[in-house]
């Protein structure tokens, strides 16, 4: 399967685009040029680019990629431009309070005071479960790790959730029901080794762009490199692979069920592995039942290649294609992202990832990992590590679980049975409360009045005034602020310090290179300055700054499998970034969990070579999952599905990268990508706007007509605030994770 001509020439153009990251093109004149590089970590995408921020008089002028972490120097342009965001000019600077209809300059004391006497009325007159904190995975380690511990264990209050919930919680469900434990079990490196990719509901070259561009490499140098993409859309990721499928939306889980089949009954499976380190299950009406592998055999073969072509309409020969390569490859790395995750079966997507991982063999070796690629640059390290969601307690632990709960009571030193036992509520049941049951709540670092499915049911929740919310946020055009009552002004990015932790369970210190604007300050001080106003014990939040709760938070990490003790900010300071488990000072960091002399929870002499200690036997749950249709496949009445996701350059909501006058050039505003015969069909012209209409909205936007989306297929972006897309999704949601399935709904399209 080699690269035709025409293939090679499309390839070369996509890798073309990487020129831009050259660490060379960061130079300036002279006297323009830092003063001081101050280490740190790029603020977008989960990849976790280490940084160098270039300071001029207390200005960040500067960023280019550091050399040393996983990154190599390299960077996109989100990162590169940061310093036109940082310096933006509409930073908030003072505490807003409403005041007859307008976000008013207050001072700090009044806006504490403010929001403190709101909270308070509200627990006293309605209890704990009347407040609620709306967090997320791009705040610090930090700031998550402190808001959870301020809500769960000071103010009793289980709902804390935040944006990974629209994000990462598939994920989380599916590496926990497989394998007992979240995070992955591998590492960047692992691109390396890898000799299949099977990339799957990922926009790799857009949304990781450093790390495609090392998937790229690692192709462009060794010709038996395989790759295989599965998205409905023909993405710049879909342009290089070697085999592509452009799934109907939807239909994935009948896709790998029908790759386990063909790769049993062409006995490309590994007994030796599966037969030892897994089990399999199936739920039977809401219980979970043991099965043998002749039940999981029995189970896949009802999705031979050819009924599993007729479902997710991709020829039957890719199919089997994909099979084989998957399988008979000598390393296969799977990457995923939202394409999977944004779905009513998003747990059940990444059980069958890691199905075909633990069926093959192709697990926890160098170059062989089921890889989720995380979002958020710190939705790993701060929000899944910490357990700063509804259902979770810190390092891997529940809230359902009495014995979890108890073990966290002791290490908070709070009474036995002081955490409430039952989950607080979830993103959009928590929106769908507010002004209800829930009348107060804090929301820190995410802008869900536009990045919510369904936004207009929950924006009207947030226009009630029997709700009281309080904002902490960096710019001053966040949609959510529209809603606030009150907003505090937030140190961003390098104008304080703190820890992210990417993807990779890479925890890397980002380092105070400039001030705050204005009076805008650390979250972890506002956050404490309102826990003690709250009437917080102040024995709970003894924290000068960013680095004590560090400290605490990684002795509180030495209680659990993700141990990272011997990460010392001092370690931080000094490396770009280490991986946990990190037990001890000198411990080098781990690349691979799970496996016997990597993985430091694993003893020495265990007689396994591979222990998934996460569940009680040690071994890996390989689960029997059906496909099942989206929540609203399109029909007569909406025929066309609609997906929405991102662009290579703008970030989410656009508040910060929409300011950056290179990017605002090349994105300015929203569009409709349309498949070239719907288009003439409907006698759409590229440039023609087109009204996008779903059973909750419409939205006109321009039409760009080609060929990236499969025939019946709409994709738009929702970075744009001026047309809120998000108007337009449904908010149906995975019964396991909660998660929304963003990426399917149905639509009419018309050109206006
Ligand atoms: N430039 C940029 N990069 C980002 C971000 C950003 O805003 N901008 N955000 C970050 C965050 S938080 C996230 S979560 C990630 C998201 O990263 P990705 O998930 O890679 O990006 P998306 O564009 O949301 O969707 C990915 C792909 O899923 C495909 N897809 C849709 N439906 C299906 C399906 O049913 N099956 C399959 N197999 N594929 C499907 C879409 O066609 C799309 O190409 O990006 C991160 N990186
Ligand atoms: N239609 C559709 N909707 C989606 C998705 C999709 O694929 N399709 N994807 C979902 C996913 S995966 C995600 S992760 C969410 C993301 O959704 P959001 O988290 O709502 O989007 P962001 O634009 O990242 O919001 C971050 C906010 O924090 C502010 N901010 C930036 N830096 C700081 C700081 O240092 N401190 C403070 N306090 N504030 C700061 C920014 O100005 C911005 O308002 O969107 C979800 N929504
Ligand atoms: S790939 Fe992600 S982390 Fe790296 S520079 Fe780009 S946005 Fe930042
Ligand atoms: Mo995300």
């Amino acid at each position: 399967m080699s690269l035709t001509r025409r293939d090679f020439i499309k390839y070369s153009a996509v890798m073309a685009a990487f020129a831009l990251l050259d660490p060379a093109r960061a130079t300036a004149a002279p006297d323009q040029g830092p003063q001081t590089w101050v280490k740190g970590v790029c603020r977008y995408c989960g990849t976790g680019c280490g940084v160098m921020v270039g300071v001029r008089d207390g200005k960040v002028v500067m960023v280019k990629g550091d050399p040393n972490n996983h990154n190599k120097g390299l960077l996109c342009l989100k990162g590169a431009l940061l310093p036109a965001v940082v310096n933006a000019p509409d930073r908030l600077t003072r505490p807003l309070v409403r005041k007859n209809g307008q976000l008013t300059p207050v001072t700090w004391d009044e806006a504490l005071t403010l929001t403190a006497a709101r909270f308070k009325d509200v627990l006293e007159k309605h209890g704990p479960k009347a407040v609620a904190y709306y967090g997320s995975g791009q705040a610090l380690t930090e700031e998550s790790y402190l808001a959870n511990k301020i809500f769960k264990a000071g103010l009793r209050s289980n709902n804390v959730d935040g944006n990974p919930r629209l994000c990462m919680a598939s994920a989380v469900g599916g590496y926990t029901t497989t394998f007992g434990k979240d995070e992955p079990m591998g590492c960047y490196e692992d691109m390396d080794a890898a000799t299949c990719f099977f990339v799957i509901g990922s926009n790799t070259s857009e949304c990781h762009p450093v790390l495609f561009r090392r998937l790229a490499a690692r192709k462009q140098a060794d010709p038996n490199v395989k790759v295989i993409v599965v998205d409905p859309r023909l993405t710049n990721t879909a342009r290089i692979a070697d085999l592509h499928l452009p799934i109907i939306p939807g239909t994935d889980l009948a896709l790998m069920n029908a790759m386990a089949h063909v790769i049993i009954s062409e006995e490309m499976d590994d007994p030796r592995f599966h037969g030892k380190y897994a089990v399999f299950r199936q739920m039977v009406d809401g219980k979970p039942e043991e099965r043998s592998f002749d039940d999981y055999r029995a189970f896949v073969a009802q999705y031979p290649p050819e009924k599993a072509a007729e479902i997710t309409g991709v020829p039957a020969a890719s199919i089997v294609a994909a099979a084989k390569l998957f399988a008979s490859s000598s390393a296969t790395m799977s990457l995923w992202c939202m394409g999977l995750n944004q779905r009513i079966q998003g747990v059940w997507a990444n059980n069958l990832v890691h199905n075909l991982h633990l069926l093959t063999g192709k697990i926890c070796k160098p170059g062989s990992t089921s890889f989720s690629l995380t979002g958020q640059p710190n939705a790993c390290g701060g929000v899944r590590d910490t357990g700063s969601l509804a259902h979770l307690l810190p390092g891997g632990r529940v809230i359902a679980n009495k014995a979890h709960r108890n073990e966290m009571e002791k290490i908070w030193g709070i009474p036995q049975d002081s955490i409430a036992p039952e989950p607080g509520l979830f993103t959009t049941a928590m929106f769908g409360a507010l002004g209800d049951s829930v009348k107060a709540m804090l929301v820190l670092c995410t802008n869900p009045a536009q990045s919510l499915p369904n936004v207009r049911k929950y924006a009207a929740n947030l226009r009630k005034d029997t709700k009281f919310l309080a904002v902490i946020e960096a710019f001053g055009d966040a949609e959510t602020l529209k809603y606030a009552d009150v907003v505090f002004p937030a140190a961003f990015w390098c104008e304080r310090d703190g820890v992210y932790g990417c993807g990779e369970r890479r925890y890397a210190l980002i380092e105070k290179a400039v001030d705050p604007p204005g009076e805008a300050r650390p979250s972890v001080d506002i956050l404490v300055d309102l826990a003690l106003r709250l009437g917080v014990d102040p024995k709970l939040v003894p924290f000068k700054n960013a680095s004590d709760v560090w400290d605490e938070w990684r002795e509180v990490s030495s209680h659990s499998a993700y141990n990272f003790k011997g990460m010392t900010r001092e370690r931080l300071r000094k490396t770009s970034g280490l991986l946990w488990p990190c037990p001890t000072e000198d411990h080098p960091g781990t690349k691979i969990r799970y496996a016997r002399g990597e993985d430091p929870n694993i003893p020495a002499d265990h007689p396994d070579k591979f222990v998934f200690y996460g569940n009680p036997n040690g071994k890996a749950i390989m689960w029997l999952r059906p496909h099942k249709p989206a929540a609203e496949p399109p029909d007569a009445a909406y025929p066309f599905v609609l997906t929405t996701g991102r662009v290579i350059d703008q970030w989410h909501t656009g508040t910060m990268t929409g300011k950056v006058p290179e990017i605002h050039k090349a994105f300015p505003a929203a569009f409709v990508e349309v498949n070239q015969e719907d288009a003439k069909r409907l006698g759409i012209a590229n440039g023609d706007t087109v009204r996008l209409e779903t059973r909750r909205g419409s939205v006109d936007l321009p039409a760009r007509v080609g060929e990236i989306c499969r025939p019946g297929l709409v994709f738009t972006p929702f970075y744009d605030a001026k047309k809120l897309v998000n108007e337009l999704t449904v908010d149906a949601i995975d019964d396991i994770s909660k998660q929304p399935e963003f990426k399917i709904c149905a639509a009419k399209v018309a050109k206006v």
